[in-house]
């Protein structure tokens, strides 16, 4: 008789899962275990090693989950769906793909080799089907969630397409990830929002890399999701055990294994076989019907039966699936093994271990797998090829056609300057804002700002009384209401254009993360803009790195920055982040001094964060207010600033010395090289805008010259070349000095570099200044030693 399995919410609502589908899905279960274990395999034994370093891949953890992401992906994922895949588990998503016509065989055979599958799921460099990059652990997971607030924005502004459904953000997470921080930081403000959509499939094997975790773990991690509202589904048993219950000494049994600590079940799964009678007729000794479950199993069936836990049971799996609420976030605690079906299983060092040659010829064995048909999808399988076929052909992920969108690109008109007499870059930021969100350009139209608890603080405040707060639920401003007088008018709609986070810096990054991978998840064009206070970039700095890596498009704002925030600052000083925004591949860091400038980067930015070579764009403001200048900048002077440098007064050509500053220090390297001008008339003053985009366009056109091109000309060569070829350069910055020392290489010229290379302490600006050595006396006197060692060298 055809057994069924009637499944209730999801796509598949209406649905009957037929014994024909489940066994069906057995079978691709045996595969993807297979491909991924073989996968890992080859690159170990298989491939020439040249190099004698150690390849690696995790075969116990892609065992571990298995089940569950064949689940996911040949029955229960809709196209719209997104997901994030436990880094571990790569090669599982590979032969996923592979199998469902998303994936060719070459890139298997180079698993962690250049061109191949990557170690860990990556957006940028693997098969466009990874939704999410992970890889440090505990940021994929998190990053669902805030996907899913941005699917909420899209969805409930119309920028997505009119027919396009909302999707189900899924993480399957290893359950070590739950130790990360991070991810609590998330529930937090998935609560405030009332987070929907959201799954969270923990693959619970109760392992991570060193350790085996208390059994109880499940009991604080049902409280910790509840406590946030989240619907827990726990999936314990599979239908063998399920079954066992109501049979000979059932519940005693159940109740040994609830009892029974990690490690000792972990010890047992390992050894196999006998040993689970042996414990059994110890601990259990006495139990009514224990003789008669012991007669009824032998050892093997006895050994299936004690590790047959729900994670590795596919018709379990799939009624908890399918029988999710439709709605709100969901949490699915699946108990697995690591190393499941493998001869790794439940061993405490599986984490990194390899099946050795002679274990993978008996599991290859066991596979049904014949010589030459490692990579056969279906070899070694107990149903026929075009039966299984059919089956992937039902799953919404079969066949080739590409699960990413494209949006239409934005007009970005050039932004006005802030017109003021003095000004800071922070204050000239907020009023560019601002004038944004009091027009109706297209361009503000598609923004999105955030920022974690300090956006008044970084002038975001008159952006936000134009576009309001977003939430689902709306919220008049109750201060506003009650006569309460505020310059803030923070109401919460459905159009607000604005999120406000907590204080978490990892949460900002992962939603300038989520937000500008908009367009490619939803269809959507957004261009997300997100300040903190510079120091606490290191706060997220993982998060940064993970949203670059994943080719995400944003513009952050770090302000105040560097020991300039003076009185203020102390611990509040940054002093590594101009070397973190140069550092960063995907993101152009700038350090603008005056208004103009800062009009004509951001106008770049938005054009940059929406270009197909593009990238991110950080910029590093300040709350110092300066004199500025009396100037209108051509086309041709804004291009200078946006690619990094320009004369702010040009040298004699082979003028002997130059300073180069960035920044806020503007006016210490003004005054003291109008100083310096009584001795050295020639000097030249140069404003560095963005030491990063210098330095990155100084590397290319070295590497082109390399090869072969030798017209290639860095513009930092170009302006260097104006002076002497042994002239002094003073560089100074308020940050570290490495962010400018390099120029020094470009021709060969002395540089003296100042800046911060200690911590911040407060004072005023004067007495910072002069104590960390970047105030004019100090530039003057880099100028009079440098030169003096200069003519005596
Ligand atoms: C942030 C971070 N720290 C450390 C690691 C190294 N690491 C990789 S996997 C792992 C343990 C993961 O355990 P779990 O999440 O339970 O995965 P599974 O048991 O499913 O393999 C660790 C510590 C990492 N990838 N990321
Ligand atoms: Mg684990």
């Amino acid at each position: 008789m055809r057994r069924s399995l009637k499944v209730v919410g999801g796509e598949n609502s209406s649905a009957e899962i037929s014994a024909h589908k489940l066994a069906c899905l057995g079978e691709l279960e045996k595969k993807v275990l297979w491909l991924s274990s073989w996968m890992i395999h080859n690159a170990n034994y298989m491939r020439e090693d040249r190099d004698g370093l150690k390849v690696g891949g995790h075969q116990a953890s892609c065992a571990s989950a298995a089940t569950l992401l064949t689940a996911l992906y040949m029955d229960v994922l809709n196209v719209e769906d997104r997901i994030a895949v436990k880094p571990h588990a790569s090669p599982v998503f590979h032969a996923l793909m592979y199998l469902l016509g998303r994936q060719d065989r070459s890139t298997m055979e180079q698993f962690r080799g250049l061109g191949g599958a990557q170690s860990y799921p990556s957006r940028t460099k693997d098969t466009r089907d990874v939704d999410f990059s992970t890889g440090s652990v505990g940021l994929g997971v998190a990053e669902t969630l805030f996907a899913s607030l941005v699917q909420d924005y899209t969805r409930l502004n119309g920028l997505m397409g009119e027919d396009a459904r909302p999707g189900r953000m899924v993480a399957l997470m290893g359950d070590a990830e739950l130790d990360e921080g991070n991810v609590f930081e998330a529930l937090l403000e998935g609560w405030k929002y009332d987070v929907g959509n959201l799954w969270w499939v923990i693959d619970y094997n109760r392992q991570s890399l060193d350790g085996v975790i208390n059994h109880m773990l499940f009991q604080k991690i049902q409280s910790f999701f509840s406590t946030v509202d989240w619907h827990v589904v726990t999936l314990k048993y599979g239908k063998k055990l399920e079954a066992a219950r109501s049979g000979p000494a059932g519940e005693v049994l159940l109740d040994w294994i609830d009892t029974c600590p990690n490690d000792l079940y972990s010890a047992l799964t390992f050894k196999g076989e006998g040993a689970w009678r042996d414990r059994l007729l110890g601990d259990l000794t006495g139990a009514s019907g224990l003789k008669t479950l012991l007669d009824d199993h032998d050892d093997a069936s006895l050994h299936a039966l004690m590790t047959n836990l729900a994670g590795h049971d596919m018709e379990s799996v799939l009624e908890a699936f399918h029988s999710a609420p439709p709605d709100g976030p969901c949490c699915f605690v699946a108990y697995t093994i690591k190393g499941y079906g493998t001869p790794l299983a439940g061993h405490k060092d599986n984490h990194a271990g390899l099946m050795n040659e002679a274990q993978m010829t008996a599991f290859k064995q066991s596979m049904g797998i014949p010589d030459g048909g490692e990579w056969d999808p279906f070899a070694g399988l107990d149903i026929d090829a075009a039966t299984l076929r059919d089956l992937i052909g039902e799953s919404a992920y079969s066949g080739a056609a590409s699960r990413r969108h494209h949006a239409p690109k934005v007009d970005v008109p050039d932004l006005s300057v802030p017109q003021a007499e003095k000004a800071s870059t922070q204050q000239a930021f907020g009023q560019i804002l601002n004038d944004l969100g009091r027009g109706d350009s297209d361009l503000a139209a598609h923004m999105v700002t955030t920022s974690p608890d300090v956006t008044v603080s970084t002038n975001l405040g008159g952006w936000v009384n134009q576009r309001g707060l977003f939430n689902r639920h709306e919220r008049t401003d109750v201060f506003r209401q009650e006569n309460v007088a505020s310059v803030q008018r923070w109401t919460r709609t459905q159009s607000g254009q604005h999120f406000e986070l907590g204080i978490a810096e990892n949460n900002l990054f992962l939603m300038l993360s989520a937000l500008g991978l908009a367009e490619p998840l939803f269809g959507a064009r957004i261009l997300p803009v997100g300040t903190l206070y510079d120091p606490f970039v290191n706060r997220g700095l993982d998060a940064l790195f993970y949203a670059c890596y994943q080719d995400s498009r944003f513009m952050v704002v770090g302000t105040p920055s560097g020991v300039t925030l003076a009185p203020e600052g102390g611990a509040h000083q940054s002093v590594n982040t101009p070397l973190v925004g140069m550092s960063m591949p995907g993101l152009s860091y700038f350090e603008p001094a005056y208004a103009d400038e800062l009009a004509a980067i951001m106008t770049w930015g938005f054009h940059h964060m929406q270009a197909q070579d593009g990238g991110s764009v950080y910029l590093r403001l300040s709350t110092r207010n300066i004199a500025q200048p009396d100037r209108m900048l051509s086309s041709p002077d804004k291009d200078s600033i946006t690619s990094g440098a320009y004369w702010l007064v040009p040298p004699t050509p082979g003028a002997e010395l130059a300073i180069v500053y960035a920044g806020a220090v503007a006016p210490e390297a003004i005054s003291a090289h109008q100083k310096l001008l009584e001795d050295i008339p020639s000097a030249g003053l140069l404003a560095v805008t963005s030491p990063d985009r210098l330095h990155v366009d100084w590397l290319s056109a070295k590497r082109r010259r390399r090869q072969g091109d030798r017209r290639a000309h860095g513009r930092v060569e170009s302006l260097l070349e104006e002076l002497a070829p042994n002239a002094v350069l003073i560089t100074v910055i308020d940050g570290h000095p490495a962010a400018l020392s390099w120029l020094g290489a470009v021709s060969s010229q002395k540089v003296t570099a100042l800046g911060v290379d200690q911590f911040g302490q407060s004072a005023d600006l004067d007495d910072v200044y002069r104590a960390v050595g970047i105030d004019e006396a100090s530039i003057l006197d880099a100028a009079a030693s440098a030169c003096l060692t200069r003519i005596g060298g």
